[in-house]
């Protein structure tokens, strides 16, 4: 049986594969990734798991007896980060499978543990490609050509972490990547990554839907003037222009209110010098709402906003969606069945959404039937080096999705 020792040992074995600097950095096929996927591939064989890659680097941590293609309960998060981020979000769920498939792994209940490669979006500019590749819905050759911020495409760092053992060969060109099992359900374990269950004295939530976002990029062309010797009002400023528009970015996740958020995630200016009235600018928005419509609108206001912010001061504007999810409703029925085991366990517990999103809503887009857990982070705080959630509180959203696996094995048997 697992301990919640063991959790926080390889917890802390896992956080130890970043990049130098602050917080955990692990991207996508860097070297820090790869070395992680390598001790996780060890890790799983020594608990008497097979570790099989697929052809962008998700790994399934599985019973070696569990022939291709089988029916599997799919329970796993994501291997990647952001920068400079926790040693928790995508970490835990993905050492919680492991150590649960491992416990199981004779049991006769196919629980598989999967590792996404990506979710974040954090080197590459898309977004949950790793879920997408396990559902046999990624076509490796679409994404061979996208870039990191150092030039490097998908396409190289990927065929370099395949040399190292972290990818299986990669499928024809156009072919989607080979699906390795089936999910006949889909379990997530995360922190909660908000301020709701530590402000309520909760232990767990049952996560019943996952919001939805829009993420764009404004292009704004001024000129580039003098600053000294241009007058003020004869300036077409590409930076004050973007400043305006973070600002009604801020202003419209405000009025829209809970749970709709806007968030200006970064902002750089040309030429980008003391003495030079910016004469371009380039902005990343963010919207997000767990409501199709009201996403829809904020998406469509904010949009409006920046163009008219443009015009007014003479600053042409390209307005681009970058990547955007649909809200998804996960499992009314495992929400409900988790929720009544939860009361049952007397586990302070409440059901909620999801601000952020998750591997598990591109399962329940695929029609998996799919839940999250979620335990508290500390102060709320996540995608931040200050990331924490207490060993116990790890514990004890572990141990519950233990009780709900062999809940939904006397109920499958
Ligand atoms: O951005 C998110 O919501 C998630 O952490 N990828
Ligand atoms: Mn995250
Ligand atoms: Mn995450």
């Amino acid at each position: 049986m697992f301990t919640l020792e063991s959790l926080s040992e390889k917890l802390d074995r896992l956080a130890a594969f970043t990049a130098p600097g602050p917080g955990v950095t692990r991207l996508v096929y860097d070297d820090a990734w790869c070395e992680a996927h390598l001790w996780l591939q060890a890790e799983a064989r020594a608990l008497g798991l097979a570790a099989t890659c697929d052809a962008v680097g998700n790994l399934w941590l599985h019973n070696p007896e569990l022939p291709p293609g089988a029916r599997v309960i799919a329970l796993g998060s994501h291997l990647d980060t952001v920068k400079r981020g926790g040693r928790f979000d995508g970490a835990y769920g993905t050492i919680a499978a492991l150590l649960l498939a491992a416990e199981l792994r004779g049991s006769g209940f196919p629980v598989a543990a999967f590792v996404t490669c990506e979710e974040e979006g954090s080197r590459f500019p898309m977004a949950l490609t790793g879920v997408r590749g396990l559902l046999g819905r990624l076509v490796p050759s679409e994404c061979e050509g996208a870039r990191d911020a150092n030039g490097v495409t998908w396409g190289e760092a990927l065929a370099a972490a395949r040399a190292r053992g972290c990818a299986a060969p990669a499928p024809a060109a156009g072919a989607a990547v080979p699906r390795l099992f089936d999910a006949a359900r889909q379990l997530e374990l995360h922190i909660e990554q908000g301020p709701v269950l530590e402000s309520w004295g909760d232990k767990l939530a049952v996560v019943d839907r996952i919001a939805g976002y829009r993420r764009l990029r404004a292009r704004l062309t001024g000129e580039a003037r003098h600053a000294g010797t241009t007058p003020m009002e004869r300036r077409h400023d590409a930076l004050a222009a973007a400043a305006e528009i973070v600002l009604a970015a801020e202003s419209l996740g405000r009025a829209t209110g809970a749970p709709g958020v806007a968030t200006a995630g970064f902002a750089s200016a040309e030429p980008g010098l003391y003495n030079v009235v910016p004469g371009a600018a380039t902005l990343g928005l963010e919207v997000r709402h767990t409501e199709a419509e009201a996403l829809a609108r904020m998406e469509r206001e904010l949009g409006e906003a920046a163009r008219a912010i443009a015009q007014r001061r003479g600053v042409a504007i390209e307005l681009e969606t970058k990547a955007g999810e649909e809200p998804t409703p996960l499992s009314e029925e495992l929400a409900a069945q988790a929720l009544a085991l939860a009361a049952g366990m007397a586990i302070p517990h409440r059901r909620m959404a999801s601000g952020a999103g998750h591997d598990t809503m591109a399962f329940a887009q695929a029609g998996v039937p799919a839940l999250m857990l979620f335990v508290p982070s500390r102060g709320g705080i996540s995608h931040s080096p200050d990331e924490l959630t207490k060993a116990r509180d790890l514990w004890v959203g572990a141990a519950f999705a233990r009780e709900l696996l062999a809940a939904w094995r006397q109920e499958l048997a």
